[in-house]
Protein backbone atom coordinates (compact mmCIF):
# COMPACT_ATOMS: atom_id res chain seq x y z
CA UNK A 1 0.00 0.00 0.00
CA UNK A 2 1.21 3.45 -0.84
CA UNK A 3 0.55 6.03 1.18
CA UNK A 4 0.29 9.87 0.32
CA UNK A 5 1.81 12.48 2.35
CA UNK A 6 -1.38 13.95 4.36
CA UNK A 7 -3.90 11.32 4.00
CA UNK A 8 -6.45 10.01 6.59
CA UNK A 9 -4.47 6.85 6.16
CA UNK A 10 -1.35 8.43 7.12
CA UNK A 11 -2.46 10.32 9.93
CA UNK A 12 -4.03 6.95 11.15
CA UNK A 13 -0.41 5.36 10.74
CA UNK A 14 1.16 8.14 12.86
CA UNK A 15 -1.39 7.98 15.53
CA UNK A 16 -0.82 4.17 15.43
CA UNK A 17 2.96 5.09 16.11
CA UNK A 18 2.51 7.72 17.90
CA UNK A 19 0.45 5.12 20.42
CA UNK A 20 3.86 3.50 21.42
CA UNK A 21 5.49 6.67 22.77
CA UNK A 22 4.56 8.80 25.78
CA UNK A 23 0.83 9.97 25.93
CA UNK A 24 1.91 13.98 26.22
CA UNK A 25 3.57 13.27 22.58
CA UNK A 26 0.94 11.32 21.16
CA UNK A 27 -1.70 13.83 22.32
CA UNK A 28 0.66 16.44 20.99
CA UNK A 29 1.34 14.79 17.50
CA UNK A 30 -2.54 13.73 16.84
CA UNK A 31 -3.83 17.32 16.76
CA UNK A 32 -0.99 18.58 14.99
CA UNK A 33 -1.06 16.31 12.19
CA UNK A 34 -4.68 16.44 12.02
CA UNK A 35 -4.37 20.62 11.46
CA UNK A 36 -1.65 20.19 9.16
CA UNK A 37 -3.71 17.66 6.85
CA UNK A 38 -6.44 20.18 7.15
CA UNK A 39 -4.16 22.48 5.69
CA UNK A 40 -3.00 20.20 3.24
CA UNK A 41 -6.22 19.24 2.52
CA UNK A 42 -7.29 22.88 2.08
CA UNK A 43 -4.61 24.20 -0.52
CA UNK A 44 -4.85 21.06 -2.60
CA UNK A 45 -8.44 21.54 -3.24
CA UNK A 46 -8.42 25.19 -3.36
CA UNK A 47 -5.54 24.45 -6.41
CA UNK A 48 -7.50 22.08 -7.57
CA UNK A 49 -10.83 24.04 -8.20
CA UNK A 50 -9.19 27.10 -9.31
CA UNK A 51 -8.04 24.41 -12.35
CA UNK A 52 -11.00 23.41 -13.09
CA UNK A 53 -12.49 24.93 -16.28
CA UNK A 54 -14.92 22.24 -17.40
CA UNK A 55 -18.09 21.22 -15.96
CA UNK A 56 -16.28 17.83 -15.87
CA UNK A 57 -13.21 18.71 -14.20
CA UNK A 58 -15.08 20.53 -11.51
CA UNK A 59 -17.32 17.47 -10.82
CA UNK A 60 -14.00 15.71 -10.56
CA UNK A 61 -12.85 18.36 -7.94
CA UNK A 62 -15.89 18.16 -5.89
CA UNK A 63 -16.03 14.08 -5.38
CA UNK A 64 -12.58 13.97 -4.81
CA UNK A 65 -12.93 16.88 -2.01
CA UNK A 66 -16.34 16.92 -1.15
CA UNK A 67 -17.57 13.22 -2.24
CA UNK A 68 -19.96 12.43 0.46
CA UNK A 69 -18.93 8.89 0.44
CA UNK A 70 -14.79 9.02 -0.28
CA UNK A 71 -14.17 12.64 -0.39
CA UNK A 72 -11.25 13.47 1.47
CA UNK A 73 -12.74 16.06 3.34
CA UNK A 74 -15.13 13.27 4.80
CA UNK A 75 -11.39 11.47 4.93
CA UNK A 76 -9.70 13.65 6.95
CA UNK A 77 -12.54 14.07 9.31
CA UNK A 78 -12.51 10.75 10.51
CA UNK A 79 -8.59 11.37 12.04
CA UNK A 80 -10.85 14.09 14.60
CA UNK A 81 -11.60 10.42 16.47
CA UNK A 82 -7.89 10.54 16.68
CA UNK A 83 -7.28 14.12 18.57
CA UNK A 84 -7.00 14.30 22.12
CA UNK A 85 -10.38 15.14 24.20
CA UNK A 86 -9.72 18.17 25.35
CA UNK A 87 -8.38 19.80 21.78
CA UNK A 88 -11.27 18.13 20.42
CA UNK A 89 -13.04 21.54 20.58
CA UNK A 90 -10.21 23.50 18.59
CA UNK A 91 -9.71 20.61 16.17
CA UNK A 92 -13.51 20.15 15.03
CA UNK A 93 -13.94 24.54 14.75
CA UNK A 94 -10.77 24.08 12.33
CA UNK A 95 -11.91 21.16 10.58
CA UNK A 96 -15.36 22.94 9.86
CA UNK A 97 -13.46 26.54 8.78
CA UNK A 98 -11.63 24.27 6.47
CA UNK A 99 -15.23 22.76 5.25
CA UNK A 100 -16.30 25.66 4.68
CA UNK A 101 -12.88 27.20 2.55
CA UNK A 102 -13.48 24.14 0.48
CA UNK A 103 -17.18 24.59 -0.39
CA UNK A 104 -16.32 28.50 -1.14
CA UNK A 105 -13.89 27.26 -3.65
CA UNK A 106 -16.06 24.93 -5.26
CA UNK A 107 -19.26 27.22 -5.63
CA UNK A 108 -16.63 29.73 -6.83
CA UNK A 109 -15.49 27.73 -9.47
CA UNK A 110 -18.84 26.86 -10.37
CA UNK A 111 -20.28 30.24 -11.02
CA UNK A 112 -17.03 30.98 -13.08
CA UNK A 113 -17.41 27.85 -15.35
CA UNK A 114 -21.31 28.47 -15.38
CA UNK A 115 -20.36 32.09 -16.38
CA UNK A 116 -18.08 31.32 -19.52
CA UNK A 117 -20.08 28.36 -20.51
CA UNK A 118 -23.29 30.69 -20.33
CA UNK A 119 -21.00 33.45 -22.42
CA UNK A 120 -19.99 30.84 -25.34
CA UNK A 121 -23.90 30.04 -25.61
CA UNK A 122 -25.10 33.69 -26.27
CA UNK A 123 -22.21 34.18 -28.78
CA UNK A 124 -23.67 34.00 -32.34
CA UNK A 125 -21.14 31.97 -34.57
CA UNK A 126 -19.91 33.58 -37.41
CA UNK A 127 -20.72 32.23 -40.60
CA UNK A 128 -17.70 33.58 -43.18
CA UNK A 129 -20.28 31.91 -46.17
CA UNK A 130 -23.41 33.86 -45.24
CA UNK A 131 -23.98 36.87 -47.57
CA UNK A 132 -23.27 40.32 -45.89
CA UNK A 133 -25.97 42.52 -44.74
CA UNK A 134 -27.02 45.43 -47.81
CA UNK A 135 -26.07 48.74 -45.87
CA UNK A 136 -28.91 51.45 -46.41
CA UNK A 137 -26.41 53.99 -48.07
CA UNK A 138 -27.89 57.52 -47.72
CA UNK A 139 -28.72 59.14 -51.22
CA UNK A 140 -29.23 62.97 -52.52
CA UNK A 141 -32.73 64.43 -51.91
CA UNK A 142 -34.99 63.88 -55.47
CA UNK A 143 -35.00 67.48 -55.49
CA UNK A 144 -31.06 68.17 -55.00
CA UNK A 145 -30.86 65.13 -57.82
CA UNK A 146 -33.44 67.18 -60.30
CA UNK A 147 -31.03 70.56 -59.44
CA UNK A 148 -28.40 68.34 -60.72
CA UNK A 149 -30.04 67.08 -63.80
CA UNK A 150 -31.04 70.43 -64.29
CA UNK A 151 -27.87 72.26 -64.39
CA UNK A 152 -26.33 69.61 -66.69
CA UNK A 153 -29.17 69.75 -69.22
CA UNK A 154 -29.12 73.23 -69.39
CA UNK A 155 -25.05 73.60 -69.32
CA UNK A 156 -25.38 71.78 -72.41
CA UNK A 157 -27.41 74.60 -73.73
CA UNK A 158 -24.92 77.00 -73.18
CA UNK A 159 -26.14 78.35 -69.83
CA UNK A 160 -23.53 78.57 -66.61
CA UNK A 161 -24.98 78.64 -63.20
CA UNK A 162 -25.34 81.88 -61.19
CA UNK A 163 -26.67 82.27 -57.45
CA UNK A 164 -27.73 84.36 -55.54
CA UNK A 165 -28.81 85.27 -51.53
CA UNK A 166 -32.27 83.68 -50.26
CA UNK A 167 -32.96 86.78 -47.88
CA UNK A 168 -33.39 89.21 -50.25
CA UNK A 169 -33.98 93.57 -50.10
CA UNK A 170 -37.09 94.41 -51.85
CA UNK A 171 -35.19 95.95 -54.47
CA UNK A 172 -34.06 92.79 -56.27
CA UNK A 173 -36.97 91.08 -55.42
CA UNK A 174 -39.26 93.86 -56.82
CA UNK A 175 -38.05 97.36 -57.70
CA UNK A 176 -35.68 96.71 -60.48
CA UNK A 177 -38.20 93.89 -61.53
CA UNK A 178 -40.38 96.63 -62.61
CA UNK A 179 -42.92 95.48 -59.92
CA UNK A 180 -44.28 99.08 -58.33
CA UNK A 181 -44.81 100.00 -54.47
CA UNK A 182 -48.50 99.06 -55.06
CA UNK A 183 -48.09 95.95 -56.85
CA UNK A 184 -50.10 92.72 -54.93
CA UNK A 185 -47.04 90.57 -55.13
CA UNK A 186 -45.82 93.13 -53.08
CA UNK A 187 -48.43 92.74 -50.52
CA UNK A 188 -46.75 91.95 -46.75
CA UNK A 189 -49.56 88.36 -46.76
CA UNK A 190 -48.45 87.51 -50.00
CA UNK A 191 -44.43 87.59 -48.99
CA UNK A 192 -42.72 86.58 -46.06
CA UNK A 193 -40.84 89.93 -44.35
CA UNK A 194 -38.16 89.65 -42.64
CA UNK A 195 -37.98 92.39 -39.34
CA UNK A 196 -34.77 91.16 -37.70
CA UNK A 197 -32.96 91.13 -40.74
CA UNK A 198 -33.99 94.46 -41.69
CA UNK A 199 -32.85 95.22 -38.35
CA UNK A 200 -29.65 93.40 -38.74
CA UNK A 201 -29.01 95.58 -41.31
CA UNK A 202 -29.24 98.80 -39.39
CA UNK A 203 -31.92 100.31 -41.68
CA UNK A 204 -35.32 99.79 -40.55
CA UNK A 205 -36.51 101.59 -43.89
CA UNK A 206 -35.20 99.02 -45.76
CA UNK A 207 -37.34 95.74 -45.23
CA UNK A 208 -36.05 92.40 -45.69
CA UNK A 209 -38.13 88.94 -46.91
CA UNK A 210 -37.45 85.71 -48.06
CA UNK A 211 -37.00 86.02 -51.60
CA UNK A 212 -40.24 84.74 -53.34
CA UNK A 213 -39.06 84.54 -57.12
CA UNK A 214 -35.41 83.39 -57.96
CA UNK A 215 -35.93 86.42 -60.56
CA UNK A 216 -33.82 88.37 -58.22
CA UNK A 217 -30.55 86.67 -59.53
CA UNK A 218 -31.51 88.03 -63.02
CA UNK A 219 -30.87 91.43 -61.47
CA UNK A 220 -27.78 90.81 -59.24
CA UNK A 221 -26.27 88.97 -62.28
CA UNK A 222 -27.18 91.72 -64.80
CA UNK A 223 -25.76 94.54 -62.55
CA UNK A 224 -22.28 93.17 -62.50
CA UNK A 225 -21.76 91.52 -65.62
CA UNK A 226 -22.16 93.80 -69.00
CA UNK A 227 -23.84 91.71 -71.95
CA UNK A 228 -24.04 89.05 -73.30
CA UNK A 229 -25.60 87.32 -70.38
CA UNK A 230 -26.81 83.38 -70.65
CA UNK A 231 -27.51 82.26 -67.20
CA UNK A 232 -29.24 79.96 -64.74
CA UNK A 233 -29.77 80.17 -60.94
CA UNK A 234 -31.28 77.60 -59.02
CA UNK A 235 -32.99 77.37 -55.72
CA UNK A 236 -34.97 77.86 -53.06
CA UNK A 237 -38.47 80.62 -52.99
CA UNK A 238 -40.79 81.30 -50.52
CA UNK A 239 -44.38 82.14 -50.35
CA UNK A 240 -46.86 81.77 -47.63
CA UNK A 241 -49.18 80.02 -50.29
CA UNK A 242 -51.72 77.44 -48.99
CA UNK A 243 -50.68 73.80 -48.90
CA UNK A 244 -52.17 71.38 -51.77
CA UNK A 245 -50.78 68.83 -54.44
CA UNK A 246 -49.13 71.20 -56.70
CA UNK A 247 -48.31 74.40 -53.98
CA UNK A 248 -45.53 74.30 -50.73
CA UNK A 249 -45.03 77.28 -49.16
CA UNK A 250 -40.98 76.78 -49.45
CA UNK A 251 -40.42 75.43 -53.28
CA UNK A 252 -37.70 75.29 -55.61
CA UNK A 253 -37.56 77.47 -59.18
CA UNK A 254 -34.83 77.80 -62.31
CA UNK A 255 -34.35 80.52 -63.56
CA UNK A 256 -33.00 81.38 -66.98
CA UNK A 257 -31.68 84.53 -68.74
CA UNK A 258 -30.05 84.98 -71.67
CA UNK A 259 -29.25 89.04 -73.22
CA UNK A 260 -27.85 89.44 -76.16
CA UNK A 261 -28.23 91.06 -79.08
CA UNK A 262 -31.58 90.17 -81.66
CA UNK A 263 -32.45 87.14 -79.01
CA UNK A 264 -36.47 86.91 -79.87
CA UNK A 265 -39.37 84.86 -78.36
CA UNK A 266 -38.30 82.17 -81.09
CA UNK A 267 -35.09 81.53 -79.39
CA UNK A 268 -36.88 81.44 -75.70
CA UNK A 269 -39.63 79.32 -76.95
CA UNK A 270 -37.08 76.80 -78.33
CA UNK A 271 -35.07 76.89 -75.54
CA UNK A 272 -38.02 75.84 -73.23
CA UNK A 273 -39.00 73.42 -76.13
CA UNK A 274 -35.33 71.81 -76.24
CA UNK A 275 -35.06 71.52 -72.57
CA UNK A 276 -38.59 70.26 -72.09
CA UNK A 277 -37.67 67.47 -74.35
CA UNK A 278 -34.66 66.66 -72.42
CA UNK A 279 -35.74 66.29 -68.96
CA UNK A 280 -39.07 65.08 -69.59
CA UNK A 281 -38.80 63.07 -73.21
CA UNK A 282 -39.36 63.39 -76.76
CA UNK A 283 -42.96 62.67 -76.37
CA UNK A 284 -44.10 65.60 -73.80
CA UNK A 285 -46.96 67.93 -74.58
CA UNK A 286 -46.28 71.80 -73.85
CA UNK A 287 -47.82 74.71 -74.18
CA UNK A 288 -47.18 78.30 -74.31
CA UNK A 289 -50.21 80.36 -72.58
CA UNK A 290 -50.40 84.39 -73.16
CA UNK A 291 -49.87 85.86 -69.35
CA UNK A 292 -48.42 88.84 -67.62
CA UNK A 293 -45.23 89.75 -65.47
CA UNK A 294 -44.16 92.89 -64.88
CA UNK A 295 -40.54 92.25 -65.95
CA UNK A 296 -41.24 90.62 -69.34
CA UNK A 297 -42.84 91.91 -72.09
CA UNK A 298 -44.67 89.51 -73.70
CA UNK A 299 -45.02 87.24 -71.25
CA UNK A 300 -46.03 83.58 -71.24
CA UNK A 301 -47.32 80.33 -68.86
CA UNK A 302 -45.58 76.94 -70.03
CA UNK A 303 -48.13 74.09 -69.00
CA UNK A 304 -47.10 70.08 -69.89
CA UNK A 305 -49.98 68.08 -70.36
CA UNK A 306 -50.13 64.88 -67.77
CA UNK A 307 -53.45 62.79 -66.06
CA UNK A 308 -55.74 64.45 -68.54
CA UNK A 309 -55.33 68.37 -68.03
CA UNK A 310 -52.35 70.53 -68.38
CA UNK A 311 -50.36 72.12 -65.60
CA UNK A 312 -48.69 75.19 -65.20
CA UNK A 313 -44.47 74.75 -64.60
CA UNK A 314 -43.24 77.98 -65.14
CA UNK A 315 -43.61 81.19 -66.47
CA UNK A 316 -41.36 83.21 -68.86
CA UNK A 317 -41.40 86.42 -71.42
CA UNK A 318 -38.76 88.75 -73.14
CA UNK A 319 -37.05 91.12 -70.70
CA UNK A 320 -38.97 94.21 -70.12
CA UNK A 321 -37.21 97.35 -71.58
CA UNK A 322 -36.95 98.55 -67.66
CA UNK A 323 -35.41 95.98 -66.57
CA UNK A 324 -32.77 96.21 -68.70
CA UNK A 325 -32.17 100.24 -67.85
CA UNK A 326 -32.49 99.68 -64.24
CA UNK A 327 -29.67 97.23 -64.42
CA UNK A 328 -27.62 99.98 -66.97
CA UNK A 329 -28.36 98.17 -70.19
CA UNK A 330 -29.07 99.35 -73.66
CA UNK A 331 -32.58 98.09 -74.63
CA UNK A 332 -31.76 99.81 -77.87
CA UNK A 333 -28.55 97.78 -78.23
CA UNK A 334 -29.85 94.15 -76.41
CA UNK A 335 -32.51 92.06 -75.82
CA UNK A 336 -33.07 88.76 -73.82
CA UNK A 337 -35.61 86.51 -72.75
CA UNK A 338 -35.75 85.11 -69.41
CA UNK A 339 -38.04 82.33 -67.75
CA UNK A 340 -38.72 80.85 -64.02
CA UNK A 341 -39.78 77.02 -63.77
CA UNK A 342 -40.86 75.53 -60.61
CA UNK A 343 -38.71 72.44 -60.16
CA UNK A 344 -40.84 70.41 -57.98
CA UNK A 345 -43.34 70.13 -60.95
CA UNK A 346 -40.50 69.30 -63.41
CA UNK A 347 -39.64 66.63 -60.63
CA UNK A 348 -43.03 65.53 -60.38
CA UNK A 349 -43.95 65.17 -63.94
CA UNK A 350 -40.64 63.04 -64.46
CA UNK A 351 -41.56 60.77 -61.88
CA UNK A 352 -45.21 60.70 -61.67
CA UNK A 353 -45.37 61.70 -58.45
CA UNK A 354 -48.86 63.32 -57.93
CA UNK A 355 -48.45 65.38 -54.92
CA UNK A 356 -45.70 67.76 -53.98
CA UNK A 357 -46.27 67.21 -49.92
CA UNK A 358 -44.14 63.77 -50.82
CA UNK A 359 -41.17 65.58 -51.36
CA UNK A 360 -41.18 67.08 -47.38
CA UNK A 361 -42.85 64.49 -45.73
CA UNK A 362 -39.30 62.96 -44.98
CA UNK A 363 -40.69 59.38 -45.38
CA UNK A 364 -37.81 57.53 -46.14
CA UNK A 365 -39.89 55.05 -47.91
CA UNK A 366 -40.58 57.66 -50.84
CA UNK A 367 -37.16 58.61 -50.59
CA UNK A 368 -35.33 55.33 -50.81
CA UNK A 369 -36.81 54.95 -54.72
CA UNK A 370 -35.11 58.02 -55.95
C1 LIG B 1 -42.60 83.51 -61.26
O1 LIG B 1 -42.21 83.20 -60.17
C2 LIG B 1 -41.75 84.30 -62.18
N1 LIG B 1 -40.63 84.84 -61.50
C3 LIG B 1 -41.34 83.44 -63.36
C4 LIG B 1 -40.73 84.23 -64.47
C5 LIG B 1 -39.37 84.34 -64.53
C6 LIG B 1 -41.54 84.84 -65.44
C7 LIG B 1 -38.78 85.08 -65.56
C8 LIG B 1 -40.95 85.57 -66.45
C9 LIG B 1 -39.58 85.66 -66.52
P1 LIG B 1 -44.81 82.16 -61.03
O2 LIG B 1 -45.29 82.84 -59.83
O3 LIG B 1 -45.84 81.79 -62.04
O4 LIG B 1 -43.69 82.95 -61.75
O5 LIG B 1 -44.00 80.86 -60.59
C10 LIG B 1 -43.30 80.10 -61.55
C11 LIG B 1 -43.49 78.61 -61.26
O6 LIG B 1 -43.15 78.30 -59.92
C12 LIG B 1 -44.92 78.13 -61.39
O7 LIG B 1 -45.26 77.90 -62.72
C13 LIG B 1 -44.88 76.86 -60.61
O8 LIG B 1 -44.31 75.84 -61.36
C14 LIG B 1 -43.96 77.22 -59.49
N2 LIG B 1 -44.68 77.61 -58.27
C15 LIG B 1 -45.28 78.77 -58.00
N3 LIG B 1 -45.82 78.78 -56.77
C16 LIG B 1 -45.57 77.55 -56.25
C17 LIG B 1 -45.86 76.93 -55.00
N4 LIG B 1 -46.46 77.55 -54.01
N5 LIG B 1 -45.43 75.66 -54.82
C18 LIG B 1 -44.78 75.01 -55.79
N6 LIG B 1 -44.46 75.54 -56.97
C19 LIG B 1 -44.86 76.80 -57.21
Amino acid sequence: MILRAGSSANLRLACALASFGSVSLARHNGMSDFLAELDALTADAQQAFAAAQTPDAWEAARVEFLGAKSGRLKDVQKGLGSVPKEEKPAAGKRFNEVKQLIQEASETAKARIDAAQASQKSEPVFDPTLPGRPLRVGRLHPITQTIEELKDIMGRLGFSVADGPEIEDERHNFEALNIPLDHPARDPLENFYLSAAAAATGRKDAPMLLRSQTSTVQIRVMECTPPPVRIIALGRVYRPDEVDRTHYPMFHQMEGLLVDRHVTMADLKSVLRLFASSYLGRDVHIRFRPSFFPFTEPSVECDYYWNNKWTEFGGAGMVDPNVLQAVGYDPEEVTGFAFGLGIERLCMRRHHITDIREFYRNDVRFLHQF
